[in-house]
């Protein structure tokens, strides 16, 4: 394939813009050659993990399982993004540790919006459902979020344009001897 893998580990809630920086970076990484792939709810959610919800334990396995999935597309040299909520330290700490433990490159990105603007977007109409209490253990409402304390970086998306956060991303990755 002659490039080298990595995983990029979008992290933050819902509405923070996970998906869209990964979308956005997966087309700048296609215009240079790079074959990437982009984990997210539709495709694991829907799929190897339709059999999960939203308690503690279901994320935590949700977690593990495309820590794992990841690792595997690493393996094959593949840039592998991944957006998924991933609300618990401990359960990124571990897909980190299973990815540093075979050499592999993890990159933590905070993708860190304030709550009240993620809300505002709600492009789902979730968080309203999540006020009314018909969604229960929703992240940010009624379920924690723990902030990444040592993310390689930290996206305000609220703040930078996506073309910045692209910028930002991929010279990160240059640094990181990746591209
Ligand atoms: C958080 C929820 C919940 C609850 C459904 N809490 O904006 P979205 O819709 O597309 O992103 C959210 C997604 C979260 O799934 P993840 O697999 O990323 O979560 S985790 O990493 O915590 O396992 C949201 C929707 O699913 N959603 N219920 N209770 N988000």
């Amino acid at each position: 394939l002659g490039q080298k893998g990595a995983t990029v580990w979008f992290t933050g809630l819902s509405g923070s813009g996970k998906s869209t920086v990964a979308v956005a970076l997966e087309k700048a990484l296609a215009e240079q050659g790079k074959l990437t792939y982009r984990l997210d709810g539709d495709n694991i959610r829907m799929g190897i993990n339709k059999n999960l919800g939203f308690s503690a334990e279901d994320r935590t396995e949700n977690i593990r399982r495309i820590g794992e999935v990841a690792k595997l597309f690493v393996d094959t040299g593949v840039i592998t993004l991944s957006s998924f909520v991933s609300p618990y330290r401990a359960d990124r700490d571990l897909v980190r540790e299973l990815h540093e433990a075979s050499g592999m490159d993890f990159i933590e990105v905070f993708v860190d919006v304030p709550l009240d603007v993620a809300e505002e977007r709600d492009p789902k109409g979730l968080y309203k459902k999540a006020r009314a209490g018909e969604i229960p253990n929703f992240t940010g409402i009624s379920d924690p979020y723990e902030a990444p304390e040592k993310a390689e970086l930290v996206l305000n998306s609220h703040e930078q344009s996506l073309e910045e956060e692209v910028a930002i991303l991929l010279q990160l990755l240059t640094d990181r001897g990746i591209l």
